[in-house]
C-alpha cells in the first residue's frame, strides 16, 4: 500500500472539508442502515478534526460508540478504467466504510492508515454516497486497551493512558486513482562505504503480468545519479550526500512499472542514505555516536484535538529547532505521515512508537495505583491482544520503514514488564519487529514500577528506554534525595552494556507560577528538576539521550492529578515557552555546537 500521490500516472482527490455527522447515541445506526441514505438529524463536522472539543456539549466530548461521517463524492470522468481507492490516514479507533449503503471495508487501529478498493463499487463520471462510521471504544483486545465499566451515569469508557481519547477522522481522507497494473509497495535500505552509497530496493508490482520495473534515483538538484531495472536491485551512488541529523538530505527514487515499453505507473519515494547501529553502549548514526535531545510529544491542540494541521505541525518543528532539539518520540502512537515526511526533510531523528500504551494495571492516567485488574490474564490482555499488537507493529513498520528519520522502534510504552506474563507476552513481539525490519534496533519504554533488576522484558531490547520521575512522583520536592536514588538506579542499568535513552522525565508546571525557593508546580522547580536530571545523565556514559516529558501541555481525561490536562509541557498547549524552554535551549544548543 502506497500513500496516494500525484504523479504522471496517478491522481488523488482530497476529501477533507465539511462532512455530514451524527453520533449514534442509541446504537441503532447499523440496524436502521444510516449508511444507505443521507443522514437525518445530522450536523456538520470538519475533517480532519477530533469531534470531541468542537461543540460545547459534554455528551459529545465524552461520547463512546459509533460516529457517522458522510459526504457525496464525485469520481472524475477521466478515471475510467483506473483502479480507484479510498485511503483513510487515521480513523480513531475503528472504521467501517460504505459506498451507497454497501459495506466495502473495515479497519481497526486508530493511528495507522487503511485503503479500500472501490473499483468495482464506483464509476468514473458518477457520484456516490460515502459513509464512514468511526468507533472509539477500547477493550482489552484493542491497542491501546481499555474497558467499558458500568457507572451510575451509565456505561463509561475507562483507559489507562494519560492523554484524552480523542476520536474522529484525524488526518486526510483521499480518493485516489492509479493504473490497474501498479507499484504496490517499495522497500529501500541504504548503506555507504567511504564516499560511495548504496540504495537497495525491493518493489512489489500488482495487477499485471510481464511488467518490468525501472528505477531512477535523483539528487536534490534533480540530477539522475543511478538507474536500475528489475523488482529488486542495488543502486550505487558516487559522492554520496548522506542524510544526517540536522541536515536531512533526500534523494528521490522514481519507481516505474513498465509494460510493452509503456510506463503504466510511476511513484516517487524519498530516500535518505544513512546507517544506524548499536555498538556496546553507543548509538551510532553514520558511524558517529548520536546523543538524542528532545521530547516525548503528542498530536494535541485546542479545538482540533488530534487532527493533523500543517501550520500547527510547522510551529512545532520551528520550536524544536529554536530549542536545539535533534529528536522526538512519537509518544504514544504513530503520528501523521506528514510529520514523518517533514522530519525526513528537517533531519529530525525519530523514535517511532506503536499505540501500545496502558498495558499496565499498576498505572492509571499517569498516576500510580491499582485499577482492580490484572494485566496479563485470559480475560484481560491475552493472546488475542498480542495478535492485534503484532499486527500494529507490522503495520507501523510497513508504513514508516522508508523514513530515514526513524532510527528506533518502540513497541510499547510503560507496559507491565516485571512479571512472567509480561516476558511471555513480549518475547515474540520483538521477533515480529525484527522480522519486519532487520535494519533498525528495537526497544520498548520501561516504567518506574519495573526498575533495574526487576524488569524481565529489557533483555529483549537493543536499547534501554526509561521513563523516570524522581523528584516528581517519588521524592516529590526533594531533588537531593531524587538525585541520589536516580543515580543509583541508572548505574544499575548502565551495567547492562546497552545504550540508555531517558525517554521521559518531567514535572508538571503551571505557567506563571513562580516560587523561590523552588517548589513543585512552579516554573523554577521545572528548571531545577531538569537540571538535577542532567547532572545524573552526564555522570553516566551509557546514557545516549534525553527526551523531556513533554514538549507541550496536553489534554487528558479528568482527574485530581491533572489541572486542565497534563502540565508537564516545556511549552504551553498553545506553544509558548515556560522558563524551562529557555533553560533547555541553553543546554541543547551548547551541546549541538560542540
Ligand atoms: C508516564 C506516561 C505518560 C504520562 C506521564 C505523566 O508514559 O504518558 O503522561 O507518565 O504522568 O507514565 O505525566
Amino acid at each position: 500500500m502506497i500513500r496516494p500521490q500525484d504523479t504522471f500516472t496517478r491522481e488523488r482527490k482530497n476529501l477533507n472539508g465539511m462532512w455530514s455527522f451524527r453520533l449514534d447515541h442509541d446504537g441503532v445506526g447499523r440496524e436502521q442502515r444510516w449508511a444507505a441514505a443521507p443522514l437525518t438529524e445530522a450536523e456538520e463536522m470538519a475533517v480532519p478534526a477530533s469531534y470531541n472539543d468542537i461543540s460545547a456539549d459534554a455528551a459529545v466530548r465524552d461520547f463512546s460508540g459509533d460516529a457517522y461521517y458522510q459526504r457525496t463524492v464525485r469520481v472524475p470522468k477521466g478515471w475510467d478504467g483506473q483502479r480507484i481507492t479510498l485511503y483513510v490516514e487515521s480513523a480513531t479507533h475503528h472504521a467501517t466504510v460504505w459506498v451507497d449503503g454497501k459495506e466495502v471495508a473495515s479497519h481497526s487501529g486508530g493511528y495507522l492508515p487503511f485503503e479500500a478498493d472501490l473499483t468495482s463499487h464506483v464509476s468514473a463520471g458518477q457520484e456516490f454516497l460515502l459513509t464512514i462510521c468511526v468507533n472509539n471504544v477500547l477493550t482489552f483486545q484493542t491497542i491501546p486497551p481499555g474497558v467499558i465499566e458500568d457507572t451510575p451515569s451509565g456505561p463509561k469508557q475507562i483507559y489507562w493512558h494519560d492523554f484524552f481519547n480523542y476520536a474522529g477522522l484525524h488526518r486526510t481522507v483521499w480518493l485516489a486513482a492509479s493504473a490497474q497494473t501498479r507499484v504496490e509497495d517499495v522497500t529501500v535500505t541504504t548503506d555507504y562505504e567511504g564516499t560511495t552509497g548504496t540504495v537497495g530496493y525491493t518493489v512489489v508490482v500488482e495487477g499485471g503480468e510481464d511488467v518490468t520495473v525501472r528505477t531512477e534515483l535523483r539528487d536534490e538538484d534533480g540530477q539522475v545519479v543511478a538507474k536500475g531495472t528489475g523488482a529488486t536491485g542495488e543502486l550505487v551512488v558516487e559522492d554520496v550526500h548522506l542524510w544526517q541529523p540536522g541536515a536531512g538530505y533526500l534523494y528521490t527514487l522514481e519507481v516505474q512499472a513498465v509494460v510493452d515499453d509503456e510506463v503504466v505507473d510511476s511513484i516517487h519515494q524519498t530516500v535518505g542514505v544513512r546507517t544506524v547501529t548499536v555498538d556496546g553502549t553507543r548509538f551510532l548514526i553514520n558511524g558517529e555516536p548520536f546523543y538524542f535531545t528532545g521530547f516525548g510529544m503528542h498530536e494535541d491542540h485546542d479545538t482540533v484535538g488530534k487532527a493533523h494541521v500543517d501550520a500547527l505541525m510547522l510551529r512545532d518543528f520551528h520550536l524544536l529547532e529554536w530549542i536545539g532539539a535533534n529528536s522526538f518520540r512519537t509518544s504514544h502512537y504513530p503520528y501523521s505521515e506528514d510529520v514523518m515526511d517533514y522530519a525526513d526533510r528537517a533531519g529530525i531523528v525519530i523514535i517511532d512508537e506503536t499505540p501500545a500504551v496502558g498495558l499496565n494495571s499498576g498505572i492509571g492516567g499517569g498516576i500510580f495505583g491499582g485499577q482492580g485488574y490484572q494485566t496479563f490474564t485470559p480475560e484481560t490482555i491475552n493472546d488475542e491482544t498480542r495478535e492485534v499488537h503484532a499486527r500494529v507493529i507490522r503495520d507501523l513498520i510497513a508504513r514508516d520503514k522508508n523514513h530515514p528519520s526513524v532510527v528506533l522502534w518502540s513497541i510499547a510504552n510503560e507496559p507491565e514488564s516485571d512479571t512472567e506474563g509480561a516476558e511471555n507476552y513480549f518475547r515474540p513481539l520483538f521477533d515480529v519487529a525484527r522480522e519486519a525490519d532487520p535494519t533498525r534496533p528495537v526497544g520498548f519504554v520501561n516504567v518506574m514500577l519495573a526498575p533495574h533488576g526487576k524488569c524481565r522484558v529489557s533483555q529483549f531490547a537493543d536499547v534501554i528506554m526509561l521513563n523516570r520521575y524522581y523528584g516528581w512522583y517519588v521524592n516529590t520536592g526533594d531533588l537531593v534525595a531524587a538525585e541520589k536514588v536516580w543515580t543509583e538506579e541508572l548505574t544499575g542499568w548502565a551495567s547492562e552494556g546497552k545504550p540508555i535513552i531517558i525517554t521521559e522525565y518531567g514535572a508538571d508546571t503551571m505557567p506563571g507560577l513562580h516560587q523561590l525557593p523552588a517548589a513543585p508546580w512552579s516554573e523554577e522547580y521545572q528548571v531545577e528538576y531538569l537540571d538535577m536530571n542532567h547532572r545524573v545523565f552526564d555522570s553516566i556514559e551509557a546514557v545516549v539521550g534525553e527526551q523531556v516529558w513533554n514538549f507541550a501541555d496536553f489534554a487528558t481525561t479528568a482527574g485530581i492529578m491533572r489541572v486542565g490536562g497534563n502540565k508537564k509541557g516545556v511549552f504551553t498547549r498553545d506553544r509558548q515557552p515556560k522558563a524551562a524552554a529557555h533553560y533547555l535551549r541553553g543546554r541543547w544548543t551548547a551541546r549541538a555546537s560542540k
